[in-house]
């Protein structure tokens, strides 16, 4: 993946590997990180490509011919991203969806970067074939020897980048440093992420609505009106449609190339939502953001959140900049 930490342009003739900094501070750091990232996706999207072939080689959780015992994907995922991340060199931190406390690298191994993320994001969806990925945001510690709890729990706007990576009908890598989004294709012959979406930038209006309609009946009013409004507009327009895929990577995917809106809101059984704050929330905000759009949680800019607890949960809704100027203007009219 041709990006840098360094905000340098990327070229579609740049590949994973292939990074000349600009910057002559710059020690290649941010590039070995993101490499063994990007490492990190291609196994995970190598093991999600099999997975339908699970039950000739034997089921999750049990033994397969070889007598070996089969690995859930996201454990996996989850086991892949960690050792990929701490034999970086670049890491001090890390938190994963799938781990209750924060892991810290050891000594030998510590590098200036936190990595915050969700190895395979939308699991329920994998026994059907359906889109999942990996989500993830890199923050910088302030002292590499020295990183605490506090490095981490901080708001999405000092992220220094952010990007996922979707299994789908091709493996898509989209990812932000903080000067636009790029998405990369993964060429399977080559084994390479190649330029495919350069500088996306997120329609300002939108045709489509996202959300678990199912929650409706618990719904606050202001996303009662929103979606109400989707489907029978006051001003004459058409209706909205509506997309759902329960897999928030590729309903942002699909939200960031189309527009629209995502959102998991708030609900009455859910006050704080479902989503997780460090490594689903932020990082889509922040590509959303850079994508020109916007990202809100029903009371303030989803990137200025500060958590307390690296589990935390946020309500947020996510897409076209006049779409979450709508909702906002809901949410004040409510207050
Ligand atoms: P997970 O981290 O347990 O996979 O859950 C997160 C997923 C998101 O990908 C998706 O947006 C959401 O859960 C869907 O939730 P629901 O099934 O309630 O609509
Ligand atoms: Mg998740």
């Amino acid at each position: 993946v041709g990006v840098s930490s360094e905000k340098e342009e990327v070229r579609p003739s740049q590949f994973c590997g292939s990074i000349l900094s600009k910057h002559s501070e710059s020690r290649g750091d941010f590039t070995i990180l993101l490499s063994n990232i990007v490492l990190g996706c291609k196994f995970v999207c190598s093991a999600v490509n099999k997975a339908g072939l699970a039950k000739l080689i034997g089921l999750a959780g049990e033994t397969n011919v070889q007598g070996e015992e089969q690995k859930k994907l996201d454990v996996l995922s989850n086991e892949v991203f960690v050792k990929a991340l701490v034999s970086s060199g670049r890491t001090c931190l890390l938190v994963s969806e799938e781990v209750e406390e924060a892991i810290f690298v050891p000594p030998s191994k510590h590098g200036k970067y936190i990595v915050v993320f969700d190895p395979l994001d939308g699991s329920s969806n994998i026994d059907c074939g359906v889109s999942i990925g990996t989500i993830f945001g890199i923050y910088m510690a302030k002292d590499k020897d020295n990183a605490t709890l506090d490095d981490v729990l901080q708001p999405g706007n000092k992220m220094l980048a952010a990007g996922y990576c979707m299994y789908g009908s091709s493996c898509t890598f989209v990812i932000s440093t903080g000067n636009g989004v790029n998405g990369f294709t993964l060429d399977p012959s080559l084994g390479e992420f190649i330029l495919t979406h350069p500088n996306i930038k997120v329609p300002s209006k939108g045709k489509i609505y996202s959300v678990n309609e199912g929650n409706a009946k618990n719904w606050d009013e202001p996303t009662t009106k929103y979606v109400e409004n989707c489907k029978f507009p006051q001003d004459g327009s058409s209706p909205k449609s509506l997309r759902y895929i329960g897999s928030m990577v590729a309903d942002i995917h699909r939200t960031l190339l189309y527009g629209g809106m995502f959102m998991y809101p708030a609900d009455l059984k859910s006050p704080n939502g479902k989503l997780r704050v460090l490594y689903e929330v932020f990082p889509m905000s922040y590509l959303m953001e850079q994508a020109g759009g916007q990202a809100f949680t029903g009371k303030e800019r989803a990137l200025d959140l500060v958590p307390s607890h690296i589990h935390d949960r946020s309500p947020v809704f996510l897409g076209s900049y006049d779409e979450i100027e709508h909702i906002k203007e809901l949410y004040a009219a409510c207050k």
